[in-house]
């Protein structure tokens, strides 16, 4: 793989994450696109346990925050996965968040281990997922 990226896998979903290296401006189609790319799409947090997986291994490689496919620009408050247009299911928030801030705040990052809404179009890096048709086609 590229040394654009990171990745690692989480056999309990059968997928592995692709963490971007650079910073850049988040937009969720472009990026989507890069995921596909790679096969994937914007990573979409099914569960508790794929959250605190996930918010381990950008633990491992970021400060912290990084963009997921989550995002509310259809329709404000109701939170969808850009790629599979699913809803996002309860996971865990920060404290205070989705405040929408300043009107302004439809695309998601994990800010650690929770989550917080942000203005799609800042600046930061993003998390692909891609299925695993087979377990052990990495590592
Ligand atoms: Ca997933
Ligand atoms: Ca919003
Ligand atoms: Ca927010």
């Amino acid at each position: 793989m590229p040394s654009y990226w990171v990745s690692k896998v989480f056999p309990l979903t059968n997928s592995v994450y692709f963490l971007s290296k650079r910073k850049q401006k988040f937009f969720l189609h472009p990026m989507n696109e890069l995921c596909k790319n790679i096969g994937g799409y914007l990573a979409e947090i099914d569960s508790r346990d794929e959250q605190n997986f996930v918010a381990g291994f950008i633990k491992a490689h970021t400060k912290r925050f990084a963009f997921i496919g989550a995002n509310d620009v259809r329709r404000e408050g109701t939170f969808v996965y850009y790629n599979s247009k699913t809803p996002v299911p309860a996971l865990k928030w920060c404290p205070g968040e989705p405040d929408n801030f300043l009107n302004s705040e439809d695309c998601v990052e994990f800010w650690s281990s929770c989550l917080n809404d942000l203005n799609c179009g800042y600046i930061g890096q993003y998390i692909c997922e891609l299925r695993l048709k087979r377990p052990d086609m990495f590592n």
